[in-house]
């Protein structure tokens, strides 16, 4: 048995990108505390000089993603946290937003293998966002922290499939859907047949 999970302590030379909506700047920007925050007391440098995190500012959470997506294909950060709010009583489109919004932030992480941070704050009310981002708690943080594991995992998970690729596995890979379907391997092998 093999256990594989991320931590909070082998973060020296992880590089994090935080791309950043403005709309609900009040209430993104107290996320955006508690993010740094965390990651300070984590030990990354958040500085303006900094060379372990970079900012991208976008207007609205609607272009995150597809900021979220490139800087993730650029392959220069070990995690992405992406910080909007949206608030359903500020916008009768809020399901569409929030749900373009959230379906962008998987498709960045699916797609590039590189952890994409869901950190964007859906509220019923901006008392509901205030709560939650500093009066309360801070999501922001939980954000981070999300971030630093799912980096410091995938260090671990990103080796086992270059092995693959590179036919080193040390365990003989299970048949892909084609072959599968093609031999009929898989299914009885795994059951004894
Ligand atoms: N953007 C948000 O980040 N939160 C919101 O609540 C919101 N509302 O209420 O509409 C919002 N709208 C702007 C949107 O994200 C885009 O920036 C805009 O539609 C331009 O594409």
């Amino acid at each position: 048995m093999a256990v594989y999970e991320g931590n909070f302590v082998q973060t020296g030379d992880l590089h994090l990108a935080i791309v950043i909506s403005r709309f609900n700047d009040l209430i993104v920007g107290k996320l955006l505390e508690g993010c740094q925050d965390a990651l300070k007391r984590h030990g990354l440098d958040v500085s303006p000089e900094s060379r372990q995190v970079d900012y991208y500012w976008v207007p609205g959470s609607f272009e995150v993603p597809l900021v979220a997506h490139q800087l993730a294909q650029s392959r220069r950060y070990d995690a992405i946290i992406c910080l909007g709010a949206v608030i359903r009583g500020q916008t009768p489109h809020f399901d569409y937003v929030a749900a373009e919004v959230a379906k962008g932030i998987a498709a960045a992480g699916f797609r590039t293998g590189v952890p994409v941070i869901f950190g964007i704050l859906t509220a019923d009310t901006l008392q509901q966002a205030l709560e939650r981002a500093g009066i309360k708690n801070n999501k922001g943080w939980e954000y981070a922290m999300s971030a630093l594991e799912m980096a410091t995992l995938m260090r671990q998970v990103a080796p086992l499939l270059q092995e693959s690729r590179n036919g080193a596995s040390s365990r003989p890979p299970l048949p892909g859907p084609a072959e599968a379907l093609q031999t009929g391997a898989g299914w009885e092998s795994a059951n004894g047949g």
